[in-house]
């Protein structure tokens, strides 16, 4: 019984994207959660805004509809356009260095792998903009992976950096395209499969351990097990553990991924991705979706990039549903 069509789960992985990103920013950082304050930011009328995480989202969105594919020339201008205007997102510190030595001249090839020492950035800002690459490259996910990995070196040079958005992307494309009704658990069918393309050795044991944690693991052990800090190698795990614990239930993943405290804004936006790109767009609560910033531009934008999808991709290698 298939019913959430690819349209829905563009949608729900750009504006699940934006609602977790808003729903984590005011406790972003708070290793202490009280879940009352978090229940009742998720009951409260307030806007929804959003920060760097859905800004960034947005710049490699429109690059791929832009360019019918990766062009990181292209990319990396779109970013810097985004900052240019909205410097206050709350951006990490590496990337605006990366645009300030683009813009000193430094081919954007290089700038990244200038920062840290010269070992490139492991945080988690490629992972968290990811999800458009899942989406518009869901019928190859070797390619996603792939792509991902390429595009994430513009600001993150790191292997973990690069690898934790190779696994965000290829979890986001997998899931938009698995029944919303799996046939058996989700959690062990997208870790076995991501073993394919994860060969980084700390991630392929963050893979193991996310095997190993129950969906019904205390929050506590979770953060124990996983992490849920800036490096990609905490937040990307911790975000899919979040997402493959509630696989039908839009709210509660969400929930889940701010309860676990730390980076709460870009762990519930990857959780927000993964579980819009299952259960589509119509499993965001509405209330949330008119409490948010950008809303309507963010739903014609995911439809763009399916339109994209498509022209990159003949009719017949995905499903429109
Ligand atoms: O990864 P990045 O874009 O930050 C994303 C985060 C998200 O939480 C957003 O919501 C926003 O708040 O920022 O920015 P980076 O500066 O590349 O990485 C984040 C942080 O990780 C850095 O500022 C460092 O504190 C740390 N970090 C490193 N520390 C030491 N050595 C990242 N890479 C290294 C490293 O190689
Ligand atoms: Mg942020
Ligand atoms: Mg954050």
């Amino acid at each position: 019984m298939e019913s959430v069509t690819l349209r829905d789960r563009f949608r729900g992985g750009i504006v699940g994207t934006a609602v977790g990103d808003a729903l984590g920013a005011p406790f972003e950082g708070r290793q202490e959660v009280d879940p009352r304050r978090i229940d009742s930011w998720q009951r409260s009328d307030k806007d929804l805004r959003w920060t760097d995480d859905t800004a960034m989202t947005v710049g490699v969105a429109e690059s791929l509809i832009a360019s019918g594919g990766f062009d990181g020339e292209d990319m990396v201008s779109r970013f810097m356009a985004h900052h240019d205007a909205e410097p206050w997102r709350g951006y990490g510190a590496g990337p605006p260095r990366v645009f300030a030595a683009i813009r000193q001249g430094v081919d954007w090839r290089e700038a990244a792998s200038t920062l840290f020492g010269g070992t490139g950035s492991f945080g988690n800002g490629a992972a968290m903009r990811s999800a458009p690459l899942g989406l518009f490259a869901c019928h190859d996910l070797e390619l996603v992976a792939s792509m991902a990995w390429e595009a994430a070196g513009i600001t993150h040079a790191h292997a973990l950096g690069r690898a934790g958005a190779a696994m965000q992307a290829y979890s986001t494309g997998w899931l938009a395209t698995t029944p919303s009704e799996p046939s058996g658990p989700v959690r062990t069918l997208l870790v076995d499969d991501l073993r394919s393309v994860i060969v980084d050795p700390t991630f392929r044991q963050r893979l193991d351990a996310l095997d190993d944690l129950g969906t019904e693991s205390p929050r506590d052990e979770v953060v124990a097990t996983l992490g849920n800090g800036i490096e990609a190698v905490e937040a990307v795990p911790a975000a899919v553990h979040a997402a493959t614990a509630h696989p039908a239930d839009f709210a509660a993943a969400v929930r889940s991924a701010v309860m676990l405290g730390g980076d709460t804004d870009t762990i519930a936006a990857m959780a927000g991705a993964l579980a819009g790109a299952l259960l589509g767009y119509s499993a965001i609560p509405q209330p949330w979706l008119s409490r948010l910033e950008g809303h309507e531009s963010l739903v014609t934008l995911a439809d763009e990039l399916l339109t994209a999808a498509f022209i990159a991709r003949p009719p017949g290698g995905i499903d429109a549903g």
